[in-house]
């Protein structure tokens, strides 16, 4: 439809009280106020570099140091960062409502941190806590802290600003010299590279993930779909809302930048904001 979207956040109080299926989409958005850069948009460079570029198989083919060095840094950022109030907010929702269930394209572990129970929660982009084999020899490692994650990487830590709020690293400092043969191998095959456990372009999701997801979906009628932080611009994660809403989902967009929830098929509702400040209005 051509209607405008809704803006009121009581009307959408009000239908969150009587849903009983709620699912939502979450996005790097809802890690924002955490410190931690979106991918597409302004902060998102990192030694000049698009940071959807770094996230292939391709690249890390061609220069697994550079990849490694900015998962390092990710993940360094990630076990820094505190959970916010969206976190929270989402995390409550969770506990009080049987009925919800969050999709996030998060990697940074900051929903769990949250207290987010782990039934009502799926990592459809994975953790850049997990590690696993590049070859896919089957080796995986969850909730791996170390950080950084190998000696190798340790020297560009050094690199590291102390202040989460700085921003990436500088470009003009020269990346640091490291041998590939430094970098961490697998333990299993003693053959592949080490990787972040997260889920690069052109690779699948997880696919039992993604069957549980669907059965949810299939269970019934979908009365309330969450759209928080994301730009919905990958798939298939962006394709829920449009399966939410066969389902018979009113969607809600949460998002700061009007232009993002544009790409929606349709929004209902739209709650202009960042997710820090909204949800746990909305939610309390
Ligand atoms: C705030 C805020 C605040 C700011 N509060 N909000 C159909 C059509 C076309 C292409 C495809 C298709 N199906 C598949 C594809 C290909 C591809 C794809 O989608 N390409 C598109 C770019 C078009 N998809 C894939 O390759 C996927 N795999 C796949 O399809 O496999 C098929 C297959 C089957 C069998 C065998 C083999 C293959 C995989 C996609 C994996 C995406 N991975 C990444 C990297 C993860 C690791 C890492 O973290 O480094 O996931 S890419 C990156 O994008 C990351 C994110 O999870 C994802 C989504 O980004 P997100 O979260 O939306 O972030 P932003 O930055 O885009 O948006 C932030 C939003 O927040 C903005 O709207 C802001 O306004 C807002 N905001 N402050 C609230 N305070
Ligand atoms: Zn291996």
């Amino acid at each position: 439809t051509t209607m405008a979207p809704r803006t009121s956040i009581d009307e959408l109080k009000e239908l969150l009280e009587s849903s009983t299926r709620i699912l939502a989409l979450c996005g790097a958005g809802l890690s924002a106020a955490s410190g931690l850069p979106t991918f597409r948009g302004a902060g998102g460079l990192w030694r000049n570099h698009e940071p959807t570029s770094l996230a292939t198989p391709d690249a890390f083919e061609d220069d697994p140091v550079l990849v490694s060095l900015f998962y390092a840094w990710r993940k360094h950022m990630a076990l820094k960062a505190q959970p916010n109030a969206g976190h929270f907010a989402l995390a409550e929702l969770a506990k009080r409502r049987e009925g919800f269930l969050c999709l996030t394209q998060n990697v940074d572990g900051l929903s769990p941190r949250a207290g987010h129970p782990a039934a009502q929660l799926r990592h459809l982009h994975g953790s850049i806590l997990d590690v696993k084999c590049f070859e896919e020899c089957g080796y995986t490692e969850q909730n791996n802290l170390s950080d950084p994650p190998c000696p190798a990487l340790a020297a560009a830590a050094a690199d590291y600003p102390p202040d989460l709020t700085l921003p990436l690293l500088d470009p003009n400092v020269p990346t640091p010299e490291i041998d590939v043969e430094d970098l961490p191998h697998c333990p299993n095959c003693k053959n592949g590279l080490l990787r972040p456990g997260v889920v690069w372009f052109g690779e699948a999701l997880d696919e039992l993930m993604l069957m549980e997801v669907d059965n949810w979906i299939a269970r019934g009628k979908i009365d309330l779909m969450l759209v928080i932080g994301t730009a919905a611009a990958v798939y298939p994660a962006a394709g829920y809302t449009r399966k939410a809403q066969r389902r018979g989902a009113v969607v809600a967009v949460v998002n700061p930048d009007a232009d993002s929830a544009e790409g929606l098929m349709r929004n209902d509702f739209f709650l202009q904001g960042g997710a820090a400040e909204i949800l746990p209005r909305l939610f309390e």
